[in-house]
Formats: structure tokens, C-alpha cells, sequence
């Protein structure tokens, strides 16, 4: 097993901030306890994604968080990041694994049993599962129900992590489910505080995992 805790897994979003302060947000989720940390960028040239991925790397190195690239591969491995996130339509499972070989960190996006079990198959280290409720952010995705949620928990050996809409008031439907963490972007990201929302997110979940 690879040494990473998803417990609070931060997902960044900068479409709404200039550098410095997604930097000052991202550094403030960090603070605030984040135990894995994504930078997810849809619209970024390559160029851009690589030179934000060395900014937010060593940010993340600074508080021993692993850095994971949502999508890219090449981004992942040009700025020294420990892992990947792959989605349905993304490179597959198997393949990455081939190219990183075994000490990289793979997660996927799972949304039934049969693809949380494909990705464990091929060599995915988590499952993110959602989305749990409605998102504000920007994601192609449709709702995953907290019973399927529970199934590919029991199904798959590895770190499964629920995400979509979730935030301080709302994660009472996650208690007694076997998950490894919370995924959130919008509630440490737009947070008025991001430092106190993730101190808040972390005890959240540390709870959730405790009613297992
Ligand atoms: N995949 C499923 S929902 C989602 C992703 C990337 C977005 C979650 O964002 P938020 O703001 O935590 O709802
Ligand atoms: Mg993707």
C-alpha cells in the first residue's frame, strides 16, 4: 500500500482567482490540514498547467501534502508530481500504470462497482465516487447514490473517496459509509476562510471514518 491519506482531499479550482490568490487559497486549504491535494485545470495550455503544477508543488511540498495533476500525464511527470487523476474518458488505468510504473500514484473516477473494480484491476491506488449532490463546479458528471457509494467501498481493496457538493452542513448521509475521505473543491476553494473550513472538513471527516 502507497503511503497517502485522502481524508481531506482538496481539489483546486483558479477560474476565479488571479494567481496570487488561488496560491494564497490553495496554501491556506494546506494550512488547514488538507491531506492530498489536486490541481485540476480545464482550460489551461500545457505550458500554463506545467508552470502552475511547479508553483502548487512546491506549496504542497512544503506541508509533506502529495500533489496529484487531474487529466495529464505529461503535466504530472514534467512537474514532479507524486500522482494522476483519471476519469472514464481519460488515458486508460492500465495504460498509465505501464508509463509511471508502480511507485506513481493513480486515482480514478468511478461511478459504479463494475468501473471501481476495472480501475482496481488495471492499477488505480483510489476511486474518487460522485458526484454525491449537485456541483457548482465545472465537471461533466451525473449523481451517484450513497447505497452504489457503499457498494464500491465493500467491492474495492483501495482508498474510495466521495465527492460532489459536499461541505460542513451536509455529510451526515456519509455516516457508516467505509470511505477513505471527502473530496471537496467549492468549500475550501471559495470558502470565506479556507484554512478554518478544511480544520472543519478534516474533523468532519476524521468523524465519518471513526463511525465505520
Ligand atoms: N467530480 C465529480 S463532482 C466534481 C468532480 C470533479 C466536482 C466537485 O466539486 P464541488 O465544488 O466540491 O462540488
Ligand atoms: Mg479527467
Amino acid at each position: 500500500m502507497k503511503n497517502f491519506d485522502t481524508t481531506l482531499y482538496f481539489i483546486t479550482d483558479s477560474t476565479k482567482y488571479d494567481e496570487a490568490e488561488f496560491l494564497r487559497r490553495v496554501e491556506e486549504g494546506l494550512k488547514g490540514g488538507t491531506t492530498m491535494l489536486q490541481l485540476r485545470e480545464k482550460d489551461k495550455s500545457t505550458r500554463e498547467y506545467i508552470e502552475l503544477g511547479n508553483k502548487v508543488h512546491k506549496l504542497a511540498q512544503k506541508y509533506n501534502v502529495p500533489l496529484i495533476i487531474d487529466d495529464r500525464l505529461d503535466v504530472a511527470l514534467a512537474c514532479n508530481a507524486e500522482g494522476v487523476h483519471l476519469g472514464q474518458s481519460d488515458m486508460p488505468i492500465s495504460t498509465a500504470r505501464k508509463i509511471l510504473g508502480e511507485s506513481f500514484i493513480i486515482g480514478a473516477t468511478t461511478k459504479t462497482v463494475e468501473q471501481a473494480l476495472e480501475a482496481y484491476h488495471q492499477g488505480a491506488d483510489y476511486c474518487g465516487v460522485g458526484a454525491i449532490y449537485p456541483t457548482t463546479t465545472k465537471v461533466k458528471t451525473v449523481l451517484t447514490s450513497t447505497e452504489t457509494l457503499s457498494q464500491i467501498c465493500q467491492s474495492v481493496p483501495i482508498p474510495v473517496n466521495a465527492i460532489g457538493g459536499l461541505n460542513k452542513t451536509n455529510t451526515d448521509v456519509l455516516m457508516g459509509i467505509k470511505i477513505a475521505g471527502i473530496c471537496v473543491v467549492s468549500a475550501i476553494m471559495k470558502a470565506d476562510d479556507p484554512k478554518k473550513e478544511a480544520e472543519t472538513l478534516l474533523e468532519i471527516s476524521r468523524k465519518i471514518k471513526a463511525s465505520c
